[in-house]
């Protein structure tokens, strides 16, 4: 279903992304409810309550109880929204589908530096190689992957790029160099904030082909949605999604590049 909120917000490109705003739209219905609701009440109690009309202060105050069940009202439908909506999403789309075990088809890991997304793909054997921070060098090894390692030898990287296949289930890994980041793809509607020390799971589905020629207005951009530092204006990346003989294409070509340069990037 299309809601027609939707006109304003980025196109949504994921399996799950329509769920995201319906809530968002259900919360902004409630909130111009409580919006107007308020808005009309405080008019009334500028004439209710005008010192024309009550000349003496009146020491009791109100006596009524409808503030109380207005407000147990308002509890009520957020209790709604958070139960009947957010938890299940929650518990389908983010806390099974993430869980030990599950299934998924493309398994990458994207890590915040200040100021880039390094995404860490894991080649042919589907393994990550090891890393090792002391060896992250800015411009010929952003992941500080240890090539000695069997596991790292087709392992590449992506800088500020993230390639994935449509119609296929895509795991991150997101994690963090230095300061919290916030891993943020609108058009998939993610956003996972991204904690040095920690990796957090996210999954999404991409639904169509990202534009061929993309320019500035309608490329698919990765955001950084957590103000990380003087740069964080430029942590912008794009994302990529390509049809699956396409992406297994550029796959094999990263990965070959990464076998015989010992590198790719
Ligand atoms: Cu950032």
């Amino acid at each position: 279903m299309k809601s027609f909120l939707q006109i304003w917000m980025p196109i949504n490109a994921s399996t799950h992304g329509d769920r995201v705003d319906n809530l968002i739209v259900y919360v902004h219905w409630l909130m111009l409810v409580l919006f107007v609701g308020w808005g009309i009440f405080f008019v009334y109690t500028l004439f209710r309550f005008s010192r024309n009309r009550n000349p003496k202060a009146d020491y009791h105050g109100v006596k009524s109880h409808y503030s109380s069940y207005l407000e147990i009202g308002v509890a009520l439908i957020e209790a709604v929204l958070l139960i009947a909506f957010s938890l299940p999403f929650w518990i389908q789309e983010v806390a099974s589908a993430t869980e030990e075990g599950s299934e998924y088809d493309i398994e990458v890991r994207a890590l915040g530096q200040q100021f880039q997304w390094n995404i860490h793909y894991p080649g042919l054997d589907g393994v990550f190689g090891k890393t090792d921070p002391t060896l992250i060098d800015g411009s010929s090894n952003p992941l500080g992957l240890d090539r000695s390692d069997t596991n790292a030898k087709d392992d590449f990287a992506s800088v500020g790029r993230l390639y994935v296949p449509v119609d296929k289930k895509v795991l991150v890994h997101v994690g963090s160099y230095d300061v919290i980041h916030n891993f943020f793809l609108p058009v998939m509607r993610v956003k996972q904030d991204a904690i040095p020390g920690t990796s957090i799971p996210v999954t999404f589905i991409p639904t169509a082909t990202s534009p061929k020629n993309p320019t500035k207005d309608n490329r698919w951009e990765i955001g950084c949605a957590q103000l990380c530092g003087s740069g964080h204006y430029k942590m912008i990346g794009e994302l990529i999604v390509l049809e699956h003989d396409e992406y297994k294409t550029w796959e094999e070509d990263q990965v070959k590049k990464a076998i015989e340069e010992g590198d790719a990037w």
